[in-house]
């Protein structure tokens, strides 16, 4: 059976039980929370009128509910998705049409924009139809980006006279290279899933019928059920790839791998080899 099979079948046995919970939601007005599987948190964009639009309360509750579940021990990964139509369509047009400089400067707009990239334990975005602006923009901090067939995305801010502010020109560029990020940038071009994959912007396009939320949920649970110290250094040293030259990164790499012996999750997990027994990890 290959690989791709392999998670099909996997995916679809675990398919989480849409059981979202109202009492996790209940302090979010435009996201709700859920546990779809242990160690598991999914965060889903609830603003349908405005395809989830960013707007500040919108933004505010996704980065409290980020690091609410980054903060809760019991959670070992999470996942953030829209709705079938939108992830999330961009920032608020509406809300920042009219703001002056003085007023975007003084309250420094959009400073918490950067919430995921700061978080330690792994976002999986699991994005269906549009991913435009500011909604790409968050789903590219994401640590792993899965879509739907449906999924359009885009940086089309050129058409609003401006350009990306959420790191959309600086981490395109890395994925995707320069002369794709200044299609995207200058024309405003939305590209579909199947061009984002074949462009290397996402791990995977989920076919309809396993559903792009179960397979990120599948994927979170994976991830849940390894060692979160390790789990936390692997995205830390990977994230660091896109900061640091070459030497320093496989520097940073080997000190964190050599650090990783002063836990109780590498003796466990070496030792569980040995003994050809599965490893219990203690998260320490
Ligand atoms: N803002 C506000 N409302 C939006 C919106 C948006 N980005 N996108 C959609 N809506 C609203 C529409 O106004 C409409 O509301 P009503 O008229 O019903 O009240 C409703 O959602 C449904 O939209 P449509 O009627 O337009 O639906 P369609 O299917 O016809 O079109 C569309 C869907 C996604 C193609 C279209 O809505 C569209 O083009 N939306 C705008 C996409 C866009 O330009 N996005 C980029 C926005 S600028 C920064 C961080 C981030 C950013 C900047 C700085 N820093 C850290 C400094 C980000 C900037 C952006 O994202």
């Amino acid at each position: 059976m290959s690989f791709a099979t392999h998670a099909i079948r996997v995916a679809r046995l675990a398919r989480p039980t849409r059981n979202f919970s109202t009492s996790l939601s209940a302090r979010y007005e435009n996201v709700l929370v859920s546990r779809p599987q242990p160690g598991v948190a999914l965060i889903t964009l609830n603003r349908p009128k405005a395809l989830n639009a960013l707007n500040a309360a919108h933004f505010k509750d996704i980065a409290s509910a980020l690091k609410e579940a980054d903060d809760d021990t019991s959670v070992g990964a999470m996942v953030l998705t829209g709705s079938d139509r939108a992830f999330a369509a961009g920032a608020d047009i509406k809300e920042m049409k009219d703001k002056s400089f003085a007023e975007a400067y003084a309250s420094n707009f959009l400073a918490n924009w950067e919430v995921i990239s700061k978080l330690n334990k792994p976002v999986i975005a699991a994005v269906s139809g549009y991913a435009l602006g500011g909604g790409l923009e968050l789903a590219l901090q994401a640590d792993i980006l899965l879509v739907s067939p449906s999924a359009q995305l885009g940086q089309p801010e050129i058409n609003l006279g401006v350009i990306p502010g959420g790191g959309g020109t600086q981490r395109l560029a890395r994925l995707i290279g320069k002369s794709r990020t200044m299609e995207l940038v200058l024309t405003g071009r939305i590209i579909s899933a199947d061009e984002a994959e074949k462009w290397g912007l996402v791990s995977r396009v989920v076919p309809e019928d396993i559903g792009v939320v179960n397979a990120a949920v599948q994927i979170a649970a994976t991830i849940a059920d390894k060692g979160r110290v390790a789990v936390a250094a692997g995205k830390e040293v990977v994230n660091a790839a896109f900061e640091l030259s070459l030497a320093e990164g496989l520097r940073f790499e080997r000190r964190l791998f050599h650090s990783l012996f002063a836990t109780k999750d590498q003796k466990e997990g070496m030792t569980a080899f040995a003994e050809k027994r599965k490893p219990e990890w203690s998260h320490s």
